[in-house]
């Protein structure tokens, strides 16, 4: 036991000491895992929030865990990752400030919508809840490709 606690604790050593600047394609898949996620949380709040699925006590927690993935779209389209196996458009390294405006969006919506699910008013959160789709949807709309 006490060798395999020590082999465990020495791979994740080496895994974090050599750790490094990622690859495109590795940048595009982490980038695709964290958006996934994010469809995943809006799905089950929107499930919650209509009466579909009683998990209530879920409600926050899938709320938080989209407004710190919201908190990260900005930083999920570094330069050099707009190549590969992505539906990203050129657009959003051609024209920086207006993504990073878009990015920003992702970031306060889901904020508010957090904040209206602790608030706990139902008409504010279904408010928030469209303003974070609408903020999904601009993006997607002027920045990733049609399939
Ligand atoms: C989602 C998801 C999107 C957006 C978009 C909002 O849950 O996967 O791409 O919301 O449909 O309009």
């Amino acid at each position: 036991m006490r060798r395999i606690t020590s082999s465990v604790a020495i791979s994740l050593l080496a895994m974090a000491s050599v750790a490094q600047a990622a690859t495109p394609e590795d940048t595009i898949k982490y980038r695709k895992a964290v958006m996934e996620t994010m469809a995943g949380h809006i799905a089950g709040i929107s499930m919650i929030f209509g009466g579909k699925i009683e998990a209530q006590e879920y409600l926050l927690s899938h709320a938080e865990a989209l407004a710190a993935a919201g908190d990260e779209v900005g930083k999920l389209f570094p330069a050099g990752s707009g190549t590969g196996k992505t539906e990203a458009l050129p657009l959003i390294w051609q024209e920086g400030d207006g993504f990073r405006k878009a990015a920003e969006t992702a970031k306060t919506s889901t904020a508010a919508l957090r904040d209206a699910i602790k608030g706990g008013d139902k008409a504010a959160i279904g408010k928030a809840l469209k303003s974070v789709g609408d903020s999904c949807k601009g993006c997607h709309d002027r920045y990733r490709h049609k399939d």
